[in-house]
Order: C-alpha cells, then sequence, then structure tokens
C-alpha cells in the first residue's frame, strides 16, 4: 500500500508511506505536496498515526443498561447490583452479540486493540469462555486481552479465588482484582498478594480495579505497588481508576509517587465514568473523583485512558470514540495547556499501547503496518474537531474506510472555516 501527503505526530511536512507483506517498509519525508499516482491513496495532509488501543471496557456488560432494571442512584455500588440482576440472562449468544456490537463501534472510531475486563464471580465463565472463542476468531482483525474480573470479589465471593483460577485456565491473559469492593481492609490486602501470586503462577498480565471509591483511607495502590516492585514484574500491572487518589492527602500523595515510579507499574483512567460514578456521597462541593492524570504524567508514571462502559449498568452513554474520553480528561484534570495537546493523543495510543504490553506498535519502518488516519492535519485539531477516523488500516489491509463529513449548503461556508 502507497500512501502520499499524510502528516505525522509532531511534524508539518507531508510524508509518503509504504507498506508490503503487512509491513511499513518505507516512511520518507516529502519536499511538498504531490499529486497521487495511479493506486496511490492520498492523506490530503490528515494525520497518519499509530491506531487507537482501548486499555479497559467491560464487553461482557456492554449494551445491557436497563436490563432489567436502570441504575437510579448512579453509583458504582447499584452498578454493581443491576449487573447482578442480569447475570442471570447472559448466554453464549447474547454476549457474543453485544460484544461484536461493542467491538464493531470501536473499530469504526480507529481502535485495534482491546482490553476488556471480564466477570470471573459467575460459576459458568460464560463471559470467559465467550470472549476467549472470539478472542481467537477476531486475531487477525484485533488485538484483544482478556482479563479475568472478580466482580464481586476474588475473597468475598464465594469460589471467587477457585472460579479465579479456572478463568486463567481456560486462557484469560490478565489477572484482575477488586481490592476495594471486599468485606474488609485486610481481604483487600490478601486479594492482592493473590492475584499477584497467580499472576506469576500463570505468567500472565495484571490489572486490578483499584480504589475506584472516594475514600481518602482507601490505600490498596500502595500494596499493588509495592508487591509489584518486590516481585519485580511492575511493567506488567496496571492499576484502574485509582479515584481514591484524587481526595488523597497531597503530603501521602507525595510519597506515594515515588513508589509509584520506581515500581514501573501502568496506570488506567477511565474520565467519564469516574466523573460520572464518583461524588455521589458528597453534597457540594462536589468531588471530581477523577485519578491525577496529569501529575502521573509529568511524574514520568506511563498513564492511559479507557472508556470503560459503553451503554451499561453503570454508564448508559458512550459511543466507541477515545478521542471523546480524551476531551473529556482533558477538561477535568485542567491540561488545556499547548503543551498539553501536544501529548494528548499518546494517552489514547501510544501510553496504552504500552499498558497492553503490545509488541511492534508505533508507525515505524520494520513493524506491522497498523495505522489510522484522522481529519485533521494535527494533534491539537483532531482533537478540537473530534475529528472522524477516515482510514484505518491493519497489517497493510483496510478494515475500514470514510469518507470526510462534508456540508452540502449554508449561506455561511467560506472557504477558510476548519
Ligand atoms: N465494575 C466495576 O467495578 N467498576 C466499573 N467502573 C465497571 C464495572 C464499569
Ligand atoms: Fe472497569
Amino acid at each position: 500500500m502507497d500512501i502520499v501527503n499524510a502528516r505525522l505526530r509532531h511534524h508539518s511536512d507531508y510524508f509518503s508511506i509504504n507498506t508490503a507483506n503487512g509491513y511499513f517498509t518505507e516512511i520518507s519525508m516529502q519536499s511538498g505536496r504531490v499529486i497521487p499516482k495511479e493506486g496511490q491513496y492520498d492523506a490530503q495532509g490528515n494525520l497518519l498515526c499509530a491506531p487507537f488501543v482501548e486499555p479497559h471496557i467491560h464487553l461482557d456488560a456492554a449494551l445491557t443498561a436497563g436490563e432489567p432494571e436502570w441504575n437510579q442512584s448512579g453509583t458504582l455500588f447499584e452498578g454493581i447490583e443491576r449487573w447482578r440482576q442480569r447475570k442471570p440472562m447472559l448466554s453464549a449468544d447474547d454476549i457474543r452479540r453485544r460484544a461484536l456490537s461493542t467491538i464493531e463501534l470501536l473499530v469504526q472510531n480507529g481502535v485495534q486493540a482491546i482490553r476488556t475486563h471480564v466477570d470471573t464471580t459467575d460459576p459458568t465463565l460464560i463471559g470467559i469462555r465467550t470472549l476467549c472463542e472470539l478472542r481467537e476468531e477476531l486475531r487477525d482483525k484485533i488485538d484483544l486481552q482478556i482479563v479475568a474480573f472478580p466482580q464481586d470479589g476474588l475473597l468475598s465471593f464465594p469460589d471467587g479465588l477457585t472460579l479465579q483460577e479456572q478463568a486463567l485456565q481456560l486462557g484469560a491473559d490478565v489477572v484482575g482484582g477488586i481490592p476495594h469492593f471486599e468485606y474488609t481492609r485486610d481481604l483487600g490486602v490478601e486479594s492482592v498478594k493473590k492475584l499477584l501470586e497467580l499472576a506469576q503462577k500463570y505468567d500472565c498480565l495484571v490489572d486490578v480495579h483499584c480504589d475506584e471509591i472516594d475514600d481518602p483511607s482507601s490505600r490498596f495502590l500502595e500494596v499493588l505497588a509495592s508487591e509489584a516492585l518486590f516481585s519485580g514484574i511492575g511493567h506488567r500491572v496496571t492499576a484502574s481508576h485509582t479515584t481514591a487518589m484524587h481526595s488523597y492527602d497531597n503530603a501521602y500523595c507525595s510519597k506515594l509517587f515515588g513508589l509509584l515510579k520506581k515500581s514501573g507499574i501502568n496506570f488506567v483512567s477511565c474520565p467519564t465514568e469516574s466523573i460520572h460514578l464518583q461524588g455521589r456521597f458528597d453534597t457540594y462541593p462536589k468531588r471530581r473523583g477523577v485519578t491525577r492524570v496529569k501529575e502521573l504524567q509529568e511524574a514520568g508514571i506511563n498513564v492511559c485512558l479507557g472508556q470503560d462502559s459503553i451503554f451499561d449498568p453503570w454508564y448508559s452513554l458512550g459511543n466507541g470514540k477515545l478521542l471523546r474520553t480524551l476531551d473529556f480528561a482533558m477538561h477535568i484534570c485542567q491540561m488545556m495547556g499547548y503543551k498539553d495537546y501536544t501529548k494528548a493523543l499518546d494517552l489514547i495510543s501510544d501510553n496504552s499501547a504500552k499498558t497492553l504490553g503490545l509488541e511492534g506498535y508505533g508507525v515505524a519502518v520494520g513493524n506491522p503496518a497498523n495505522f489510522i488516519i484522522l481529519d485533521g492535519q494535527d494533534d491539537y485539531t483532531v482533537l478540537r474537531k473530534q475529528s472522524d477516523v477516515l482510514l484505518s488500516v491493519r497489517r497493510g489491509h483496510i478494515i475500514l474506510e470514510r469518507e470526510a463529513a462534508k456540508v452540502i449548503s449554508s449561506p455561511w461556508i467560506h472557504e477558510t472555516a476548519d
């Protein structure tokens, strides 16, 4: 595949990009805009970059909002309760249909790799079985990582630990946890230790729903980070949500950040989800309940953004568009300085790829030819315009092509409007 007139991140020149046998073979700067030859794709000055990565979503629960009841209070806890009502209605067909529709939404928005949490506190483990099947079926089209996630508790749910181990034996790639939801602080600490043991036994990654609560005393993150540090697998460990960090004392945070940096663990924040679910026990002023994305980034700690939910018992909006999640994050975390804009796309691409441990990710000669083209010339423009994905290419093959949206008629159309 030959692409001309593409812009790359952090460059204002035009580039030609060639691929062969599914790999990038040449990336060269043009001396100006060129007229495309027969068979070449004209990127028209738009931004070509690595595909987006969704590092945190629950595909087993997606598209179930209101079934059988809506979450009226908007709390995490009512979400868990509503999901508990939905669980007995799960079947392989039901999960497969909803997961595929959700993946389609993500693909339409430039995603080519997904990490999904799948509930293991269900004695049938139908979610894990179905998503493991889908992962194999979709292998050529998308990278799918499966987290064995004990929604009702690893140690507080009957047989939670056994089910977790079964899920790993069935092929889950990542071991999950939910320490802030265990009955006691002690059980929470023990659950973190247990899941790290499982990670070593099954040689898998770790991604924990960690401190997803406004309680400033919820401090399982320090346990996760120190255990990861001691076992030397920090780069394979992720702390998701960590919303309690929003409410931690600054002095404590100052000490904590030293450990986080040393441990090398990754962070996922889900700003749309957290701004909706957290702060629910406050009157006014209300906390934002989003972890310290800006400060983590400034400290050189890897942090990325996920959607968490699309139309599920916890969050009933969502459309698969990570640029929307990023837009929220920039507002909520007050990251709207020009320097922030230049790094913004990292939060939904490079940083997420690092969290997932994706190999050969990025627009570089020798890597698999996976990329997207966005309707805009640079990071700032695509974020501000919330641009559509015009092209998504996987291993040199087009998996999505879209025409740029165009106003047909308006008295206000002006040539310079952008
Ligand atoms: N389960 C949970 O514990 N937290 C969430 N944010 C979702 C499911 C979506
Ligand atoms: Fe989640």
